[in-house]
């Protein structure tokens, strides 16, 4: 009745900005990520408590997103539900991928539930979307209902340098920010559009190992969502100066990084594993950058002893 799962935020690649249905969180195109191995969450459920609670990070937090995913895994008993993250929560950065991908790993178990990595995918999906990507972790690809996996952390040997541009967290999360752009932003046809001739191409390019082109495209998937943001009503801008900072600071010739932005000011710049620490030292210089962390790729979530 107790179990115990880790599991890894992603970044992604090609990105999920938009639902095709709010209540089942289905996108309205596939996404395309890489887990992180050094932003990590880690979550105990226990079952049969005497009523439900959920402590993140030291501290009792609202149940009620947890309690709504374990409902959806059929799981009635009462539970006590840990969660810690090995990363700064207060700094904003994406912790619901992670969160939910370990909860819906954790949860099963402890209801001793026999799910397949993608049944686990899709019950982490209700929970939050780019969740269903940190379940199979490595380089996984969200089509519908779940994710799989498409080539395994090992495939290839790059950096992810995650530089905190900001603290405290940000003004409009992804939920009521993908639904505004939807919604109310007159690019968000063409983003969507883009998208979808976004993934075969990743696709291509990460398979034979093409660093400038998938950097590249990552690069122009981002800014192609801000700009789908920044165009909603009212407008949705995420970006601190700081993350301009950045941006410049990456686009400077010749490149050796790429940048990608996640629904906040926070800058992911994608390099060689050789270039790591050159690229790191760069973004530690800019005005505004409060840390920066370097991450290689992930696996999946999965349960620990
Ligand atoms: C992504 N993001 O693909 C995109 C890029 C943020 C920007 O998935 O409403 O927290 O819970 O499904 O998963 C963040 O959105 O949103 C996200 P819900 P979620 O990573």
């Amino acid at each position: 009745m107790k179990a115990t799962a880790v599991a890894h935020a992603n970044i992604a690649l090609v990105k999920y900005w938009g639902k095709r249905d709010d209540t089942l969180v289905l996108p309205q195109a596939s996404s395309l990520s890489v887990a992180l191995d050094k932003l990590c969450t880690t979550t105990t459920v226990e079952l049969d408590a005497r009523e439900d609670s959920f402590e993140l990070d030291g501290a009792a937090a609202d149940a009620s997103r947890v309690r709504a995913l374990l409902d959806a895994a059929g799981i009635r008993e009462k539970a006590r539900v840990v969660t810690r993250n090995d990363f700064p929560t207060a700094a904003g950065l994406a912790s619901s991928a992670s969160g939910f991908a370990a909860l819906a790993v954790a949860a099963s178990a402890a209801a001793g539930q026999q799910r397949t990595t993608a049944e686990l995918s899709a019950l982490a999906r209700l929970g939050s979307g780019s969740a269903a990507r940190s379940v199979p972790g490595g380089w996984a690809v969200w089509e519908s209902d779940s994710a799989r996996q498409v080539f395994p952390e090992s495939h290839w040997d790059l950096r992810f340098c995650v530089a905190i541009c900001a603290t405290g967290p940000k003004t409009t999360g992804s939920r009521d920010g993908m639904w505004r752009s939807r919604e109310t932003s007159p690019y968000h046809t063409a983003w969507i559009e883009q998208c979808r001739r976004d993934l075969p191409q990743a696709l291509a390019v990460l398979k034979r190992r093409d660093l400038p082109g998938l950097g590249a495209l990552a690069e122009r998937n981002a800014l192609r969502m801000h700009a789908d943001a920044m165009a909603a009503d009212p407008p949705l801008l995420y970006w601190e100066p700081a993350t301009v900072a950045c941006l410049r600071e990456l686009q400077s010739e010749p490149r050796s990084a790429w940048p990608t932005i996640d629904a906040g000011p926070h800058v992911v710049a994608i390099c060689a594993a050789a270039d790591a620490q050159q690229v790191e030292t760069r973004l530690r210089g800019i005005s505004g950058v409060k840390d920066v962390i370097v991450c290689a790729a992930a696996g999946g979530a999965r349960l620990v002893p």
